[in-house]
Order: structure tokens, then C-alpha cells, then sequence
């Protein structure tokens, strides 16, 4: 393949930035790693479309996993599966099952792969009136005690991150005491996180609205962080972009979390209206929270955050969105790591406050990264152009066949 784009958009890019910007660039971008989804490869038929399912779809777990291990050997991002308890670790779709999860660590393994985030799930059969807040005592007993199970998986055959999302929440005012649920969850949370290794780390993500749009029982970083800080220091807010209004200044709740030394994550997708769980595009919002990621150091190294896509549009090719969204990723992190730091500095130490804009914005929103990406691709001795390997590979036709 020639090359010659690529050095000659590193040399412009150098001009620009700086031979330390781009070298840094191209090192955070090979040691980037964002875990992928099971459940974006599996079947989400059914809803709007009648039962359409994208042609190759992952029927079973082994088929999931297969197709992560070959997005990880085009992409060298995803060594590490999220997992959601019921969907991967059940044979009855109620009850976490520990033996299923060595099973599935171990195919894991047999693929090149790592067992990542565990999520346990609280919504499917029994969830309608919520999960922890549950006034079923047995539901919510069954909750709890899935949780500890996705604790004890998490610590002895993931990575040690245990990620809660809670469908919890009221569709009416009037509906459920607001109060006693926020309390409720919060003291439930508290028992289950006795049981869990003090090691692992346990994340609360938040969501605006939905399934409850009256209200959900944990509707903003602001709660999660409440709920969280009453933990203990192993236990973060998990920010997922879809998750909040549009005017939401997300990169900010990044700024403040990072300032705080909190082990959070992140739930990268791409929303055009609400939670659309969509593949993710290298946007300038995404580019401005990776600048304040990287600001906060906990993009790569010791301090890093845990990262996940968190989509699963039930119409397009998943291989295709998620090459495209971990290209995505690494375009956002690369244009955050040119950011001229110095001379941002200098420009607001002088008030300059549309030339400091324009300074930041030749970085995240001007340049054009794909060279660096694809340097870092080079020098891990991965596919340059992913998506075009994937389609040259033949392994689209080998999936629908299975
Ligand atoms: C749904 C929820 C939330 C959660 C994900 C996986 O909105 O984002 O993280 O399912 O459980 O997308
Ligand atoms: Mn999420
Ligand atoms: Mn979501």
C-alpha cells in the first residue's frame, strides 16, 4: 500500500504541532484499548424492524466472541469483552450462573481475548417495577445477589471492573416516593458493595430518562457521584454519552470527576436524539472529551479510566460499526493529544479568548489525524485501514454462512 499519505500528513502535522505532540499522538493511539460489547454482536431483532437482523449476526456467545477476536486482530483495541450477566452467564435468563462465566472466560482465552467489564442485569423478566427499589422482596433479593455474583466473576475471571446501570425509576409523577427510591438504592447499594472485593472496581453509570421518563432513580452524574463518594474510593461514576440532555456539557463532568481522582468510565457511542446507542463518530464533542481525558491523565497508564463501547443498533453490520467506532475513538484521542498546551496558556494568560478557541479548535476540529492513526497501526503491524481489511478478509460472507 503506498504510504507516501501518510508521511507526508505526519510532516504537515509536525509543522503544526510539533514533532512531541505527534510522537506522543501516535503512542497514546497504540496503547489505547476500549473494550467492545457482547451484546452489539448478538441478535437485537425484533422492536420497529419485525425480527430483521443484520445479516451475520452472532447467534451464541462462541459467535460473539469469534467476532471480537477478529475485530481485536484488525484493530489491536479490544482485547478485554464486556459481558452482561444474563445474556452471557445464564441458562434461564433470571440467574447468574458462575460456572457458565469460567466457560465463557475460557473460550475467551481461546480467542486471544480477555473477559472485561461485568454487567449484571437488572432489567428482563421480573424488572418492571424496578430492580434494587423493587417492592418484590424476592426481585430485588435476586438483584442483590446477582450483583455479588458479578463481583466475585469480576475480581476471579474478568479485569476486576463490575459496571451497574439501573433501569430503575417512575414513569408518572406520583408514581413511586422519589425520595425513599433514591434512599432505597443508595442503601442497597451500600449491602452488596460490603460483599464485594474491595479491589474491584465498581461503577454506577446514570441515564437521564428511560425506561423511566418520569424520572429515573439515578438520573445524573451528580447522584452517581453522591452514591458512589458513600461507597468507598474503588467505586466511580460511569459516564455513557448517550445518557444525558443535549446541552449537556459532558466534557466538563469529565474535568471535574478527573479532578477528584475518581476510577471512573466511560460508555462511548454517538446519539443523534436521545440514548440511540449508535456506533461512535470522531465528532467534535468527542474530541473535547478526550482532550479532557487526557488532561486528566487516565486515558493510558496507571491511572486510566475503563473504557467501553456501549452501542447496539439493531440495523447496520456490528463488525462495520464497531471498526468504524474504535477508529473513531483513536481519531478523537490523537486529535486531544496535539492540542498546542503551551500556547493555550500563554493565550489565556493574555485574555485572547477567540484566538485561544481557534488555537484549540485547529487541533480538535481542524486537523486531519488519520495519518497518526494509521502510523500507530503501522507500528503495531495491524491493518492500516481496518474496515478495508475486514471487507478484503472474506470474513463477512464466513459469518452469514454460520
Ligand atoms: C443500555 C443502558 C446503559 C447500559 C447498557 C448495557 O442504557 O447504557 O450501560 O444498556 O447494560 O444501553
Ligand atoms: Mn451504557
Ligand atoms: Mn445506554
Amino acid at each position: 500500500m503506498d504510504n507516501k499519505w501518510i508521511e507526508n500528513g505526519l510532516e504537515n502535522l509536525r509543522r503544526e504541532f510539533g514533532d512531541e505532540k505527534v510522537k506522543n499522538a501516535i503512542e497514546a493511539v497504540k496503547q489505547f484499548e476500549v473494550e467492545i460489547p457482547s451484546w452489539t454482536l448478538g441478535p437485537f431483532g425484533g422492536g420497529r424492524f419485525g425480527n430483521y437482523t443484520p445479516p451475520g449476526y452472532a447467534k451464541n456467545i462462541e459467535q460473539k466472541i469469534e467476532d471480537a477476536a477478529f475485530i481485536y486482530s484488525l484493530t489491536g483495541a479490544n482485547r478485554h469483552l464486556s459481558t452482561h450477566i444474563l445474556w452471557d452467564f445464564s441458562d434461564d435468563g433470571m440467574e447468574g450462573n458462575y460456572k457458565i462465566a469460567q466457560r465463557v472466560k475460557t473460550l475467551c482465552e481461546e480467542k486471544g481475548l480477555k473477559l472485561g467489564a461485568i454487567n449484571p442485569t437488572y432489567f428482563l423478566t421480573g424488572s418492571e417495577q424496578g430492580s434494587f427499589i423493587s417492592p418484590s422482596k424476592e426481585t430485588k433479593k435476586r438483584y442483590m445477589e446477582q450483583t455479588i455474583l458479578g463481583g466475585k466473576i469480576a475480581k476471579e475471571l474478568g479485569n476486576g471492573i463490575l459496571s451497574l446501570w439501573f433501569p430503575d425509576g417512575s414513569l408518572y409523577p406520583g408514581q413511586i416516593d422519589l425520595q425513599a427510591a433514591y434512599t432505597e438504592i443508595k442503601e442497597t447499594l451500600k449491602k452488596v458493595y460490603s460483599e464485594i472485593p474491595s479491589d474491584v472496581n465498581v461503577l454506577v453509570e446514570y441515564k437521564v430518562f428511560e425506561p423511566g421518563t418520569y424520572s429515573t432513580t439515578i438520573p445524573d452524574w451528580g447522584t452517581s457521584y453522591l452514591l458512589t463518594k458513600s461507597l468507598g474510593n474503588n467505586a466511580g461514576v460511569l459516564i455513557d454519552l448517550g445518557h444525558h440532555y443535549h446541552i449537556t456539557n459532558i466534557e466538563q463532568i469529565v474535568s471535574m470527576l478527573a479532578a477528584e481522582k475518581m476510577r471512573c468510565g466511560f460508555h462511548f457511542n454517538t446519539r443523534y436524539a436521545a440514548d440511540d446507542d449508535h456506533a461512535v463518530e470522531p465528532n467534535q464533542e468527542m474530541a473535547r472529551i478526550f482532550y479532557e481525558l487526557v488532561r486528566g491523565d487516565v486515558v493510558i497508564g496507571k491511572n486510566k479510566w475503563a473504557y467501553m463501547i456501549d452501542q447496539a443498533s439493531g440495523r447496520e453490520n456490528r463488525v462495520h460499526a464497531l471498526l468504524h467506532s474504535i477508529d473513531s475513538l483513536q481519531l478523537s484521542l490523537a486529535k486531544a493529544v496535539i492540542v498546542n498546551t503551551a500556547e493555550l496558556e500563554n493565550l489565556r494568560k493574555n485574555d485572547e479568548v477567540i484566538l485561544v478557541n481557534r488555537l484549540f479548535n485547529n487541533a480538535i476540529l481542524n486537523a486531519d489525524v488519520r495519518p497518526i492513526v494509521a502510523k500507530a497501526r503501522w507500528e503495531k503491524g495491524i491493518p492500516i485501514d481496518p474496515v478495508k481489511a475486514y471487507l478484503d478478509s472474506g470474513y463477512q460472507a464466513k459469518i452469514e454462512g454460520r
